[in-house]
């Protein structure tokens, strides 16, 4: 029996410059998290670590993050096995020429694509990275069919046919019936993804980034544990959550006060804001204390939140005055924003109301024209 965990997609050195001001506590806070990892390995039991790619953002990050990152993975005390990634590709001045690696004793840096004898009856099959682009499928060296070891490949690349930039590093999806393989440790995909043969049994998954990197990035923030009893048996993979941040952009459409005044209580009360994100787009109507809010809503964003960011552009001045109608073109247009206007002033509540909305679509319409 043996039982890892399988992480990748560190991008420690990440410039992070997609969230302004706060690019230097996110770079901290990948580090403390892949601090976490650690952690979470020890507290599992894991018998060693999997890193399948993309440790660092590239090759070009200072020594002394390289040295921050060797020590946080000695600290482990087990068996560390690493493979480099398409962004930290194995090449003359690379971070792995670094010397921090041969320091640590338990961190075995996987250069070449030839099998290792591991502890826990494992043996591994490591397909390092060597080329920063690369049409061939980095596991088509790996021929463990006859191998009675309990097998473990260990890759960073696209799943052949899938995705923008599939034909980089194309791994195919039967990968572990192919090749012989029990689990297939793959790095490059920021999401969690366990990838089901075709007995519905998954052999081979992305682990994810173990922090989540932007806006949108759907279930990352994950390393795998993964236990296998023996030689052909199904691998049970348990994702654990081990990011921090919650990136949230959220797209909201505004026109009264009422409107901007519940978006600011709900800002107020937002739980554990120094670890979200927040990206508001905002659309619909300037309402006269909208400015008011708008300030406060930055304020608290700026003083509360680990990073907030606001868009307003969407936001329109309100028909509060008259003068857009006179703007408008002579004629039925005109008079039905006169007609609505008037509605809107008088008469039963309901019908106000509906003239309101009708009106502030008409301005809308209006402005967008440029009548
Ligand atoms: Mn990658």
């Amino acid at each position: 029996m043996v039982r890892f965990l399988h992480t990748a997609d560190w991008q420690i050195g990440m410039q992070a410059g997609h969230v302004g001001k706060a690019a230097r506590k996110l770079r901290r806070c990948r580090l403390d998290v892949a601090r976490r990892v650690v952690e979470v390995a020890r507290g599992q039991d894991a018998d060693f670590i999997l890193v399948a790619g993309d440790t660092f953002e590239d090759n070009a990050v200072e020594g002394l993050l390289v040295q921050q990152v060797a020590d946080i993975l000695a600290a482990f005390g087990g068996p560390v096995y690493i493979i480099p990634g398409n962004h930290d590709l194995l090449a003359p001045g690379s971070v792995w020429e670094h010397p921090a690696w041969q320091e640590a004793g338990n961190i075995c840096l996987l250069k070449e694509p030839v099998p290792l004898e591991a502890g826990s009856g494992v043996t591994l099959y490591p397909c390092p990275v060597t080329e920063k682009y690369c049409r061939a499928d980095p596991t088509a060296w790996i021929e463990a069919a006859g191998n009675r070891r309990i097998c473990i490949g260990l890759a960073h690349g696209s799943l052949e046919g899938v995705g923008a930039d599939s034909d980089e590093l194309p791994i195919s999806r039967q990968a572990p019936g192919l090749r012989g393989l029990d689990y297939l440790a793959l790095g490059h995909w920021h999401s969690t993804f366990l990838v089901e043969g075709p007995d519905g049994v998954a052999r081979m998954a992305y682990c994810g980034t173990h922090e989540t990197t932007r806006f949108g990035e759907r279930d990352s923030g994950n390393v795998l544990m993964v236990q296998i009893e023996g030689r052909g048996e199904p691998p049970v993979i348990a994702p654990l959550r081990t990011g921090i941040l919650t990136w949230e952009k959220v797209a909201l459409t505004l026109r009264s006060n009422d409107d901007y005044r519940d978006l600011v209580r709900q800002v107020e009360n937002r739980p554990a804001a120094d670890r979200t994100l927040l990206w508001l787009v905002l659309e619909g109507l300037l309402a006269p204390e909208a400015s008011i809010h708008l300030k406060r809503l930055e304020q608290l964003l700026e003083a509360r939140f680990f990073y907030g960011r606001v868009d307003d552009g969407g936001l329109v001045p309100s028909p509060q005055d008259q003068e857009w109608i006179e703007a408008l073109p002579a004629g039925y247009l005109q008079q039905a924003a006169r007609k609505l206007l008037e509605q809107a002033a008088a008469g039963e509540q309901r019908r106000r109301q509906v003239a309101r909305m009708a009106l502030e679509e008409l301005y809308m319409i209006a402005r967008e024209v440029g009548a």
